[in-house]
């Protein structure tokens, strides 16, 4: 029996998920008492697939880490924190939002977070406190990556796309290291598929020679933010050479406005700009024209650096010229559970007017508006799943503007960056310690979604986010047991009476379906599997889903008018512990979602700006260098495990230099260098890199953590960064190219 050990008596494997990075591989877990004492991929999980890379072997630092909160915390009159009652929390946490709401309007509420990489219930359950306090304005992580591209796509394409990188023949990264941020289901194996097959070719798009790059047939190994030149460079030869694919074109507008625009791009200036030979562009230009099929990513390396929403709108071009979309191998939109991007609002922020797209305000600006006389700034702030103190540019901004709030309140498992500066603190039950998901579901054609069980039970004193928000809004006084009653009463009959009486009484009432998430977690919550309460949420979730993507729901077994295929499908998510295929689609039905059904190709303003890239970058004598602050590790996992003992190698996160850089310093790895910007100045251990190209250094993302269950390790890369260096569309930060200047320490 290999169920026992040292004498404690080990439980079954039992389903859960890794929440370190966006794929949720499926995992098993043993316990030993509360520790998470052997964990391994989970065959069963229908995209992992047993699957899981070394991160997740070390969860055990999450869980029981010395960061824990079990009490809540109240700010004291002397700056410190006491602790407190939950009732007594939630009481005074309703009483001085209400008391925002009242004086300042619910607009004056900023809700941030709702989520990190492994726990999207939270930000689902947090729509109904959001809407008891007419809370409008929002943001999260997305709004500091995924904006610019989001509202490129959504112009476009009318939605957003991913890469079947599985049955490509060529494949592009770009400023993307799958290698160790993952992002694509089995990412070591479908890598090591793609460079061993001669048949296949791989492209990597990086200023480093990343693991991912010494993998590629063609690295194309860029000067720090010079991807709008290469990739002008490409889209150029397209045109020149005519390698499009016309009949996929004739269902595209705007060709002719684009060979306009390009019509003057010099391919060999543009080339020289990015640094990289042409005749390697060429030679990759001509694979991804002769491809059968064409998948690529982009990720941080170019959405955090100079122009990117330029880039996304580039690297689109590249591949809907060559028609690398809705065909196996290529580009498609997934059928998610829940929508989850929408480009363009068309709103504005309310004191920069800066652009909401997908609903989120640019993380960059959140500091500008409340540190302002404005009368529409934000006075308060719910920060929920996410530690913006740390993760968003500017440290110390960001600090002052949570320091000047009227109300934080942090909704956490730790007393992070940002719980510390909050006025009140609310601990939440674990990723393991209550049911949880995301809707991070972007595989295709089959789809999967898993709700993981709750595994332990949570600590006295902490609770899930769905109760929190459930005892929230009943101290807002957003609704009363009258409305609850009835639906409970149906639940406890079974899922059939509850959608029923869930349609007629929370959906057909506007005033109550704003409370929708907490309504179904007081009604059926109770009524479910204990391990499972907190999935309630879900089955509105899968009423939409069903309205909406029907077909592709009856094809994986979810047929019927909707109502009974949401039942169906609900039913079959509580069933699945370790997860379950909810759509499968048809390439033929991959089809742009825009007003008129066609393809976009020509967005005026973004084509404009080539004419600016003829423009020459001023010198920098001062700041020589660029930094790429935040890169992805082997041990990096945003600040989701906050004690350095997790990592098993590179503790202190080391600044990586090339090593014609650190001969001119005269340093060698493990000395301590001064690194400074304009913002700030820190110091750092040297790691001497050949994966470094000259002038450029890296930092990793998400060390420098501070307070209790830490020790020092490493520096927080945002103090280093500043909130103004911003894309000019979508405000996303340029974090990956950071000027900089090193000196000897
Ligand atoms: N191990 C680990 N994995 C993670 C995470 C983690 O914290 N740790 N975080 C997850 C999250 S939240 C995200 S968003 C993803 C991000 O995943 P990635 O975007 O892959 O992560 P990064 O390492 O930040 O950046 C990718 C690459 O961009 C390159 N780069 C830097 N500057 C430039 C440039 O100017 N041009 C180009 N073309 N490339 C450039 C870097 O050298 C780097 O290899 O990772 C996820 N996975
Ligand atoms: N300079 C620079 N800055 C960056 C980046 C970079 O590359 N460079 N990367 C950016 C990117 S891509 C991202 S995604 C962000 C990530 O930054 P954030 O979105 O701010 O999130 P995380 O660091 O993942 O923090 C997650 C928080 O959730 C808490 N938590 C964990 N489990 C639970 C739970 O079950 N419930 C609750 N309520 N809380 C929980 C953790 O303790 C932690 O405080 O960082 C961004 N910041
Ligand atoms: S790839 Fe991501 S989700 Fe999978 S085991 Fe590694 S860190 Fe966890
Ligand atoms: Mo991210």
């Amino acid at each position: 029996m290999d169920g026992i050990q040292r004498g404690v008596i080990m439980a079954d494997w039992q389903p859960t998920a890794c929440i370190l990075c966006e794929c949720n591989c499926g995992l098993e877990v043993q316990l030993e008492g509360r520790r998470l004492a052997k964990l391994r991929g989970d065959k069963r999980h229908p995209i992992s697939r047993g699957y899981a890379c070394e991160k997740p072997h070390r969860l055990d630092h999450y869980q029981n880490g010395p960061h824990r909160l079990t009490t809540p915390l109240r700010r004291t009159a002397d700056g410190g924190f006491e602790e407190i009652g939950w009732d007594v929390a939630i009481r005074e946490v309703a009483a001085r939002l209400a008391a925002v709401r009242d004086t300042y309007g619910g607009a004056s509420i900023f809700y941030y977070g709702g989520g990190g990489q492994g726990n999207h219930l939270p930000g689902a359950y947090a729509t109904a406190t959001r809407a008891a306090l007419g809370s409008v304005f929002k943001s999260s992580a997305l709004a500091q990556e995924k904006t610019g591209e989001f509202w490129v796509a959504d112009r476009m394409l009318g939605g957003q796309t991913r890469a079947d990188f599985e049955h490509c023949d060529v494949a592009m990264f770009l400023g993307k290291n799958p290698w160790h941020s993952h992002s694509i289901a089995r990412a070591r194996v479908t890598l090591k598929e793609i460079a061993q097959d001669p048949a296949r070719t791989l492209i990597v798009v990086d200023p480093r020679r990343t693991e991912t790059a010494a993998l590629a047939d063609i690295h194309l190994q860029v000067r720090p933010g010079t991807d709008a030149w290469l990739l002008s460079a490409m889209v150029a030869l397209l045109l020149a050479e005519d390698r499009l694919d016309h009949a996929f074109l004739a269902e595209a507008d705007g060709l002719d406005a684009v060979r306009a625009a390009f019509a003057d791009v010099d391919v060999a200036a543009c080339c020289a700009r990015a640094g990289v030979d042409e005749a390697l562009v060429r030679e990759a230009v001509d694979r991804i024209a002769g491809a059968r099929a064409f998948a690529s990513f982009e990720d941080l390396g170019v959405q955090m650096s100079r122009h990117s929403t330029l880039v996304s709108y580039l690297h689109r071009l590249v591949w809907l010229l060559t028609g690398s979309y809705g065909k196996p191998g290529t580009h498609y939109t997934p059928t998610g559970l829940v929508r989850f991007a929408s480009g363009a609002s068309g709103h504005r922020s309310p004191v920069v007017g800066a652009p909401i797209i997908s609903g989120l305000v640019p993380c960059n600006v959140i500091a500008e508006e409340i540190l302002t006389d404005h009368p529409g700034r934000y006075r308060a702030m719910i920060v929920e799943a996410a530690n913006p103190a740390h993760s968003l540019a500017d440290g110390p901004l960001m600090r002052e503007a949570l320091g000047a709030l009227d109300t934080l309140v942090v909704i956490d498992v730790a007393l992070s960056e940002t719980a510390q500066l909050a006025d009140y603190v609310l601990p939440a039950a674990s990723q393991l310690e209550k049911a949880e998901a995301t809707f991070f579901n972007f595989e295709f054609p089959k789809n999967a979604f898993h709700l993981r069980r709750r595994l332990l039970e949570p600590p006295p004193g902490a609770l899930p986010e769905a109760e929190i928000h459930a005892r929230l809004c009943e101290a807002l006084g957003a609704f009363d047991d009258a409305a609850v009653a009835p639906l409970r009463a149906a639940a406890e009959k079974g899922l059939p009476a509850l959608g029923a009486a869930f349609m007629q009484r929370v959906l057909a009432h506007p005033k109550l379906k704003r409370y929708a998430s907490v309504l179904l977690y007081r009604a059926l919550g109770p009524v479910l599997p204990p391990d499972l309460a907190e999935g309630a949420v879900l089955l509105g979730l899968a009423f939409r889903a069903a309205m909406d993507h029907g077909p592709a729901l009856a094809r994986a077994g979810f047929g019927g008018p909707p109502p009974m295929a949401a039942m169906a499908l609900f039913q079959a998510i509580l069933d699945a512990p370790s997860g379950v295929v909810f759509s499968e689609s048809r390439w033929e039905d991959v089809r742009p979602k825009t007003a008129g059904g066609r393809i976009q190709l020509a967005l005026e303003d973004l084509l404009a700006e080539l004419g600016r890239l003829a423009e020459p970058d001023p010198e920098d004598v001062d700041f020589p260098y660029v930094l790429a602050a935040g890169e992805r590790r082997s041990f990096t996992a945003n600040t989701i495990i906050r004690d350095p003992a997790w990592r098993k190698r590179d503790r202190d996160g080391a600044l990586r230099m090339s090593p014609a850089d650190a001969a001119r310093l005269g340093v060698a790895t493990g000395d301590r260098v001064r690194l400074s910007t304009r913002r700030g100045a820190v110091v750092v251990v040297v790691e001497v890199s050949d994966t470094m190209q000259a002038g450029h250094l890296a930092l990793p993302n998400g060390l420098g953590l501070s307070g209790r269950g830490t020790e020092p390790a490493g520096v927080a890369p945002n103090e280093l960064t500043s909130a103004a260096d911003r894309d000019p569309f979508a405000g996303t930060p340029h974090h990956k190219y950071v000027r900089a200047r090193v000196e000897v320490a």
